[in-house]
């Protein structure tokens, strides 16, 4: 199987590719990247980062790929800097993943009910049309909420309704909401059911844990396993490295020490193997 991870690198301060790429290697899982842009650090927290748009450079990286016939099992998009970038991992996506592939769209957008520097509703609205051409879509309670027009903060009560208006676009797997002490991640099944897994909450803005979330349910499908064990197994390693992190990162932004969960993952991710 082999994956294409579409996402920012962000040098410092660690998310997108720098979680992406170590944890689906962990898992056994090629991968292979697609750089969006190269910033000194996310945009999340820090101040004075540099951006450089990776745009133009794209076209010559895909045509050198197409006359290699490359295609790919998974195509996994995460940040991305503008609604050009929207608009070509939507070609993308119809050139270069394989027949009976999927699509997964994190729409990395924003957290806390906001979204992240740079983002406007008409890039809300570029996303939305995206989302509708993938197979999964792993926003945030924030992102659901500017995606589905549901308001924020979502809740046990009001998430039924956005996975609706979701479900009206792809098969949606909610992270982030909150219920009292808990937090829960909700998502749809093919049958329309609504489904969800709770973890205790650690308070705090974790920064870089949706990507983590979404890379290990990128390489659990890659993995072979259904859509229910793989949001099951991702969402436990993403609650274990935040609660790693609770205790072991005194400045959040730096992101989540996800490594030393890497081996209990994999290892519950084999256990679940038919042939273990
Ligand atoms: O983890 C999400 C993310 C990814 N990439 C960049 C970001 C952020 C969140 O702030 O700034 C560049």
């Amino acid at each position: 199987m082999r994956v294409l991870a579409i996402n920012d690198l962000s040098c410092v301060g660690k998310c997108s590719l720098t979680v992406t790429l170590p944890i689906l290697s962990a898992c056994g899982v090629e991968c292979t990247v697609l750089p969006t842009a190269i910033l000194s650090t996310h945009t999340g927290g820090f101040t004075g980062y540099t951006f450089h748009d990776l745009t133009s450079e794209l076209p010559a990286i895909l045509a050198h790929w197409k006359s290699l016939g490359l295609k790919f099992d998974f195509i996994y998009s995460g940040y991305l800097g503008s609604i050009d970038q929207i608009e070509l991992v939507s070609s993308i996506k119809k050139e270069f993943l394989a027949e009976n592939g999927t699509f997964i769209v994190d729409p990395v957008m924003g957290d806390e009910g906001k979204l992240y520097a740079g983002f406007t509703a008409e890039y809300v609205n570029a996303m939305k049309a995206l989302c509708a051409e993938a197979d999964y879509i792993l926003p945030n309670a924030t992102e659901a909420a500017f995606l589905s027009g549901v308001e924020y903060p979502l809740t046990r009560e009001n998430v039924d309704k956005a996975l609706v208006e979701l479900s009206k676009l792809s098969l949606p797997v909610i992270t982030g909401v909150k219920d009292g002490a808990d937090i829960c991640v909700f998502f749809s099944g093919k049958n329309g059911g609504k489904y969800s897994f709770t973890h205790e909450n650690v308070e705090g803005f974790f920064c870089g844990a949706g990507d983590v979330f979404a890379s290990a349910f990128v390489a659990c499908l890659a993995r072979g396993k259904h859509t229910a064990e793989a949001i099951y197994l991702a969402s436990e390693f993403a609650t274990a490295a935040i609660r790693r992190s609770a205790k072991e990162v005194p400045d959040k932004k730096y992101g989540l020490s996800f490594e030393k969960e890497i081996l209990p993952f994999v290892l519950s991710l084999q256990s679940l193997d038919k042939n273990a």
